[in-house]
């Protein structure tokens, strides 16, 4: 008998694996269907796990770029130069950490928890932007940056407003709006310094050499050493390559540097006819690896910040937290005398 029930019991296992295998291979068609016709995929649907692990990559340093970025710019709110600049910049800033919520909000559609993401940011385990390890040394860095660091943000993301996951392309299309907000309030702090005095066109062409190669960095590696890029363009997370976009970026910027007076660092940039492209410099992809191994100028001072800012900000989130469960219980207490349940009043 207990032969039988033994040899019965692994047989309905071998079933279950052989439904479970079909059922799967079920589901891959349907996914497979839907991203090829360009419907998007929903968090309730099923995708592969390689698939879900991506996006979070994906989305989760994202987000973390938003936030960690938030820092170069405050560093200038202090000594914008007038009233006016510095409620612009106060706002900028304040959309990044907008953008950090809609984002770190896709991610949690995806089954991640936000304090799991900033528990690996925190530690080292996930990334964000190498650009924000650059330091802001002057005022002109934050027309810089607007300039060059949101133009290259808004090159790279607005194809993303096509991604095949839902969550992560609408937040994507209100992100990009005040990028784009953000990109001319820091052309324009540009163009008001290069036609200012002389100090301040120094000051202004001194901030786009530092700002140039860096912003080229964050469209990631050449598209031979970009280790994800194939798979992410199948499943149309991606919609263009990495040097697809950094060239598109360089032929924006091209004219607008001219508009604007300054001269872009790169001896051999030159338009070329025959690609209908400029062609430009050689980057300096080791500048590139040794900062996302932590070795940029301002890699610890980023982190270190976070993680404080993160410790200061505990009072608030279990303020919230007691709240919400203050009016949790209080809902709750309430079921007996309304009948309604506890979850319907919260
Ligand atoms: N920095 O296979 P690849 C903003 C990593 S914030 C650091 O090409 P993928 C703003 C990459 O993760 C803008 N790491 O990767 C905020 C991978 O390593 P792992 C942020 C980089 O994902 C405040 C390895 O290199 N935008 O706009 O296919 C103020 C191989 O790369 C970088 C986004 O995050 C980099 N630059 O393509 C102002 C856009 N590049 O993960 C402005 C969304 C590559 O295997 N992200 N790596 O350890 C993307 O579009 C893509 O993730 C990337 C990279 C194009 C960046």
């Amino acid at each position: 008998m207990a032969t039988a029930s033994a040899h019965h019991t692994a047989r309905t296992q071998a079933d279950e694996a052989a439904d479970e295998a079909a059922r799967t291979a079920a589901y891959e068609v349907v996914f497979d269907a839907a991203v090829a016709a360009d419907e998007r995929i929903e968090p309730r649907d099923w995708m592969p796990d390689a698939y879900r692990s991506t996006l979070v990559r994906q989305i989760a340093q994202h987000a973390h770029s938003e936030i960690i970025g938030m820092q170069p710019e405050a560093n200038w709110i202090t000594r914008a130069p007038s009233l006016r600049r510095k409620a612009i910049l106060m706002a900028k800033v304040q959309d990044e950490a907008g953008h950090g919520l809609y984002l770190y909000s896709a991610a949690e559609t995806l089954g991640v928890s936000r304090d799991e993401l900033l528990d690996k940011l925190h530690s080292g385990r996930q990334k964000y932007s190498s650009i924000f390890n650059y330091p802001t040394l002057t005022w002109a860095d934050v027309g810089a940056i607007g300039w060059l660091v949101d133009g290259a943000a808004i090159t790279n993301q607005v194809p993303l407003c096509r991604c095949s996951y839902g969550p992560y392309a609408r937040a994507m299309i209100r992100v990009c709006k005040e990028e784009s907000f953000h990109q001319r309030q820091g052309y324009e702090l540009l163009l008001a310094l290069s036609q200012g005095t002389p100090e301040q066109h120094a000051m202004a062409q001194d901030a786009v050499d530092r700002w140039w190669w860096p912003s080229l960095m964050m469209f990631g590696p050449p598209d031979d050493e970009s280790s994800h890029s194939a798979q992410s363009m199948a499943w149309k997370i991606k919609r263009h390559s990495n040097d697809e976009l950094r060239q598109r970026f360089v032929d924006i910027c091209v004219p607008q540097a001219e508009s604007l007076g300054l001269t872009l660092p790169d001896p051999d940039l030159v338009w070329n006819e025959e690609r209908g492209h400029h062609d430009f410099g050689a980057i300096d992809w080791t500048e590139f690896w040794e900062v996302l191994k932590g070795n940029g100028p301002c890699n610890d001072q980023r982190i270190t910040q976070r993680r404080r800012a993160h410790e200061e900000g505990a009072w608030v989130r279990e303020a919230a937290a007691a709240y919400a469960d203050k009016h949790t219980n209080r809902a709750v207490g309430s079921t007996s005398t309304t009948g309604e349940t506890g979850a319907t009043r919260a």
